[in-house]
């Protein structure tokens, strides 16, 4: 079932290098909501929690130290179609084939450092979502 939620997260080199504003108002320009809002650092061990899914992958380690290098900015947003809009808009993991438009072809520098995280499911985007806020912090 489609829900109206998804989660994201504004990735360590995108905020160290200034740019969530900008990325803010692409999400705001493109009609979603702000539900919850906040910067915090995760630790590595969150990290690791939060990217268990990938555990098998060559990356992980890689992805986990990264993820846990400075602070992120977490966020859940509303919209029709959130998941499936919000993919479109931070557009590839590799922001070489990033389209035009895209948060990632705007700001990604790589495949790890790619600026920005985005649910791939419904049920991911709840489970991310209520890792990093409680329903008192969503309004
Ligand atoms: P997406 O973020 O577009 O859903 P996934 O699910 O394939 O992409 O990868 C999850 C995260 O893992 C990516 N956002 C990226 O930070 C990292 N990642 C993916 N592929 C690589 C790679 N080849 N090398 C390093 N990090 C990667």
């Amino acid at each position: 079932m489609a829900t109206n939620r998804t989660f994201t997260m504004i990735k360590p080199e995108a905020v160290e290098n200034g740019h969530t504003g900008a990325i803010l108002k692409m999400i705001n320009d493109a009609g979603f909501r702000i539900v919850a809002l906040k910067k915090k650092q995760l630790s590595a061990e969150a990290a690791g929690e939060f990217y268990e899914v990938h555990k098998e992958r060559p990356f992980y380690g890689e992805l986990v130290e990264y993820m846990s290098s400075g602070p992120i900015v977490a966020a859940i947003l509303e919209k029709d179609n959130a998941m499936v809009d919000f993919r479109e808009l931070i557009g590839s993991t590799d922001p070489a084939d990033a389209a035009d438009g895209t948060i990632r072809k705007a700001y990604a520098e790589s495949k790890a450092k790619n600026a920005v995280h985005g649910s791939d499911s419904d049920e991911n985007a709840e489970i991310e979502g209520s890792f990093h806020f409680d329903a008192s912090e969503m309004f």
